[in-house]
C-alpha cells in the first residue's frame, strides 16, 4: 500500500500517513493491557511493537520527553500517550465515543481513577510481594519480553531485589494485607458496582471495564494469576470480557 502513503514532515521527524497503527507496548505492562484490551474488543488493525525494557526511553524517543509505554501512532502518524487518555481517544476515534456515552460519565469518571488509582497499585504487590514471587516474576518478565543477551540475565537476577526489598515490601506492609486479600477485596468492590449487570458498563464492556480488565490480565501471564482464579464474581467478569474480545 506504499503508493497510498504520504510522507509529511512532523516535528519529531517523517510522518508516514495512511499507515497502520502501531502499539509500542511492554508485554508484561499493565497500561498497555488497558489499551491492548480495547483494541482486541473492537477487532482494529494495529501493529503491536514490543520495545526492550531495558531503552524505553530511547525507543519511543518520537513520542516525546513522555518515556513511556504504551504510545499508540495513529493512522496519520499523530501520536497519543498515557493509557487512560489513550482508552478515550480509541473510544472517540473509532467507535463513535459510544463508550463514553454509556452511562453516567461523572461514575465512569469517578470509577477510571479507581482503576488507575486502586488496581494498578494492586500489581506489584502480587507480583513482587514476596521474595519467592519476585524471583518468579523477574525471571518470567526476562522470557517474555524483549531484552539484550546480557540484560535478560541482568534483569532477571537482580530485579528481583530489587523489586521485592525497595518497592513492593513497603506497599505490603503500608496496606496490611496481603496481596492476595488486596485483589479480593478489589474485585469485591468492583463486581458490587455491577449490581445485576454483567459489565460495569451495563449489559457491555465500557472504558472502566477495560481498565480493570487489563491490570488484571496483566498478572494472567504470571503463576500469581491463581491466586485471584478463586473469586467467583470477579473470575465471571473477567471471563465475560475475554468473551468481548473478537
Ligand atoms: N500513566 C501511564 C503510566 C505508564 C507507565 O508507567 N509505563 C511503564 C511501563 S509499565 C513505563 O513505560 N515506564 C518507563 C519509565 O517510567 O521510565 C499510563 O497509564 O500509560
Amino acid at each position: 500500500m506504499l503508493g497510498q502513503t504520504r510522507l509529511e514532515e512532523g516535528a519529531t521527524g517523517p510522518r508516514i500517513m495512511g499507515q497502520t497503527p502501531t502499539l509500542h507496548m511492554l508485554y508484561t505492562c499493565p497500561f498497555c493491557w488497558k489499551v491492548r484490551g480495547l483494541i482486541e474488543h473492537l477487532d482494529m488493525n494495529v501493529d503491536y511493537v514490543s520495545v526492550n525494557g531495558m531503552k524505553i526511553g530511547k525507543e519511543v524517543r518520537f513520542a516525546g520527553d513522555w518515556g513511556k509505554v504504551p504510545v499508540y501512532t495513529d493512522e496519520n502518524g499523530e501520536v497519543h500517550v498515557d493509557s487512560t487518555p489513550l482508552l478515550k481517544h480509541i473510544d472517540a476515534a473509532y467507535n463513535d465515543g459510544k463508550m463514553a456515552a454509556m452511562g453516567d460519565a461523572a461514575r465512569q469518571e469517578a470509577w477510571l481513577e479507581w482503576a488507575d488509582a486502586k488496581m494498578s497499585k494492586a500489581t506489584v504487590p502480587i507480583l513482587y510481594g514476596s521474595i519467592g514471587a519476585a524471583l518468579k516474576t523477574t525471571v518470567r518478565i526476562s522470557k517474555l519480553e524483549k531484552f539484550g543477551f546480557f540484560a535478560k540475565r541482568l534483569y532477571a537476577w537482580a530485579g528481583f531485589p530489587i523489586m521485592w526489598g525497595f518497592i513492593a515490601r513497603k506497599r505490603v506492609k503500608r496496606d496490611g494485607r496481603t496481596p492476595k486479600k488486596l485483589w479480593h477485596d478489589l474485585l469485591t468492590e468492583f463486581t458490587l458496582e455491577h449490581g445485576e449487570h454483567p459489565f460495569f458498563g451495563g449489559e457491555a464492556p465500557d472504558l472502566v471495564d477495560f481498565a480493570a480488565f487489563g491490570y488484571m490480565r496483566s498478572i494472567s501471564p504470571f503463576s500469581q494469576f491463581a491466586l485471584l482464579e478463586d473469586h467467583t464474581a470477579g473470575m465471571a467478569w473477567y471471563r465475560r470480557m475475554e468473551g468481548s474480545l473478537a
